[in-house]
C-alpha cells in the first residue's frame, strides 16, 4: 500500500487549499471542496473494504435526498469547520475520504479528530448529480467567498444576463473560459439541502453558481479546471471594483466578444450579446 498523503489527489486537495486561503477567498472555516476519485487508484492507498464510521448526510438540518446515482462513489470531500489555512500542515484532521452509501457516507480515512463532512456536502452531491449528467468527465465542485466578487454582489444588479455581460467586459479572456456565464440564486440560507436543490438546478445550465452575498460553487473536470473559473471570475470583478466608480472611457464590445467566441470556438450564451 503506498502512502496516502503522496497521492495526487490528497496533495491536489492540500495545494489547492492553500492556494484559495492565501488569495483570500476561504477565511476561517469558509469553504468547501468535493472532488470525485476515481476507486482503483484509492486502492493503491487505502484499503476500501475498511470502513471507519459512517456519518450521516447532515447539513445544517438532516433530510433524505436522492443519492441514487453517486451509490458507491468516493470522494474527497473538506471537512466541517475545519481551516482551509490548515489544510496542508494536516491532511489526516482537514480531510476525508468517503464513499456514499443510502444513508450517509462511509469513512474510509480522515476527519482524524471524530470530524465529519461540509455540512455543504447535501449541496455539493447535488451538484455532483448535475453536473455529471451533462458531463460524464466531471469530478470538482468547489465553493469559497471571493473577495471582489462578493464586493460586487452588492453593488451590482443580480441578474445573470446583466452581471455575466458586465463580467465579460472585464477580461479578454472572460468569455472564452466560461461561455455559459454565471448562475446566480438570490440570498438563501446556506447548509439547507434547498439551497442544495436550487444551486443543483443552476448546475444544469452554468458551472459557475453566485450565491448572492455570500460565495460561488464552481464545477469541472478537474482540480485546475474548477479553480480556474473562479480564478477568471474573481479576477474580472476585481477589475470592476478597481474601475465601477471611475468613468468609463474604454470597453470589450458585444462584437469584440462575438470574435473572440468565434476564434476560440467557444458556445457562448446567445442571449446576452446583442
Ligand atoms: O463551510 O462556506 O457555506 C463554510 C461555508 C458554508
Ligand atoms: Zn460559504
Amino acid at each position: 500500500m503506498k502512502d496516502i498523503l503522496t497521492a495526487p489527489f490528497v496533495q491536489e486537495m492540500c495545494k489547492t487549499t492553500a492556494n484559495m486561503y492565501r488569495l483570500g477567498w476561504d477565511e476561517r472555516n469558509g469553504g468547501n471542496i468535493s472532488y470525485l476519485l476515481d476507486e482503483n487508484e484509492v486502492s493503491e492507498y487505502l484499503d476500501i473494504k475498511k470502513v471507519i464510521r459512517t456519518l450521516p448526510y447532515a447539513g445544517v438540518n438532516e433530510m433524505n435526498f436522492y443519492i441514487t446515482p453517486l451509490l458507491g462513489k468516493i470522494f474527497i470531500v473538506t471537512g466541517t469547520g475545519k481551516y482551509f489555512k490548515n489544510v496542508q500542515d494536516d491532511p489526516e484532521t482537514n480531510l476525508g475520504i468517503v464513499r456514499i452509501a443510502e444513508k450517509g457516507v462511509e469513512l474510509l480515512w480522515g476527519y482524524k479528530d471524530g470530524g465529519r463532512t461540509t455540512s455543504e456536502l447535501p449541496a455539493h452531491l447535488m451538484c455532483h448529480m448535475a453536473r455529471l449528467a451533462i458531463d460524464a468527465e466531471n469530478r470538482v465542485i468547489m465553493h469559497c467567498h471571493p473577495t471582489n466578487l462578493l464586493a460586487m454582489n452588492y453593488v451590482h444588479e443580480l441578474d445573470e444576463k446583466k452581471l455575466t455581460h458586465t463580467l465579460w467586459e472585464m477580461g479578454t479572456e472572460c468569455v472564452v473560459v466560461f461561455p455559459d456565464g454565471v448562475g446566480i440564486l438570490p440570498w438563501m440560507l446556506c447548509g439547507t439541502n434547498t439551497i442544495g436543490v436550487a444551486t443543483a438546478k443552476k448546475m444544469d445550465n452554468y458551472r459557475l453558481v453566485i450565491w448572492a452575498m455570500h460565495g460561488i460553487y464552481g464545477a469541472g473536470k478537474t482540480m485546475d479546471e474548477t479553480f480556474g473559473l473562479i480564478e477568471t471570475v474573481e479576477k474580472a470583478a476585481q477589475i470592476y471594483m478597481l474601475t465601477a466608480h471611475l468613468p468609463r472611457i474604454n470597453t470589450i464590445t458585444d462584437e469584440n466578444l462575438k470574435e473572440l467566441a468565434e476564434l476560440f470556438k467557444v458556445e457562448v450564451r446567445k442571449d446576452i450579446l446583442s
